[in-house]
């Protein structure tokens, strides 16, 4: 039986820049990542991805866009993670540490790959270029991932 634990995923830019938090705790404990966290029972995808980027951030934002989805499925976990990546140019209030991200602006062409999730490198150009995307990755622990599917798509379901 698969299991699918759905987490949302929200990177913020502003022109050349994009928001990334330095994640203090838990999962990708040490990775540079966007805004996100798990979608809890009662609340859409959606409200999850908001109320993350707030809880994590102190940002609001109304206008978020889907822009792609990735499962991560690990050797040996029965789990699959399907994270819904979400993106906006518009939000509200000043990027602030909290126990989970401590935030930062990046200029696109310095984003920290070495010091992120390993497939971030292969996808962020999508993301970068505006292209929405599904995604797989077989990851072997934390650290490589044995194979991976990525495809440009027209449409995302929400
Ligand atoms: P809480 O409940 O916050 O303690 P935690 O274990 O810290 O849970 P959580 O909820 O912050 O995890 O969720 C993990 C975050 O990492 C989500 O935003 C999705 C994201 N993520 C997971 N695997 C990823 C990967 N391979 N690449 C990536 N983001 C990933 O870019």
């Amino acid at each position: 039986m698969v299991l699918k634990k759905l987490l949302t995923l929200v990177l913020l830019t502003r022109p050349s820049q994009v928001l990334l938090g330095m994640k203090k705790r838990g999962f990708g404990k040490g990775r540079w990542n966007g805004f996100g966290g798990k979608v809890e029972k009662g609340e859409t995808i959606l409200e999850a991805a908001k109320r993350e980027l707030f809880e994590e951030s102190s940002l609001k934002s109304d206008s978020l866009t889907k822009i792609g989805t990735i499962d991560f499925e690990f050797v040996g976990d029965p789990q699959i993670l399907e994270v819904h990546i979400f993106t906006s140019t518009e939000f509200e209030g000043e990027p602030t540490e909290s126990p989970e991200m401590r935030p930062k602006w990046f200029n696109v062409e310095d984003i920290p790959f070495d010091t992120m999730w390993p497939d971030d490198i292969l996808w962020f150009p999508l993301f970068l270029s505006g292209t929405k995307f599904r995604g797989y990755f077989l990851f072997e622990g934390h650290d490589k991932f044995l194979n991976y599917t990525l495809d440009e798509v027209d449409e995302l379901p929400t």
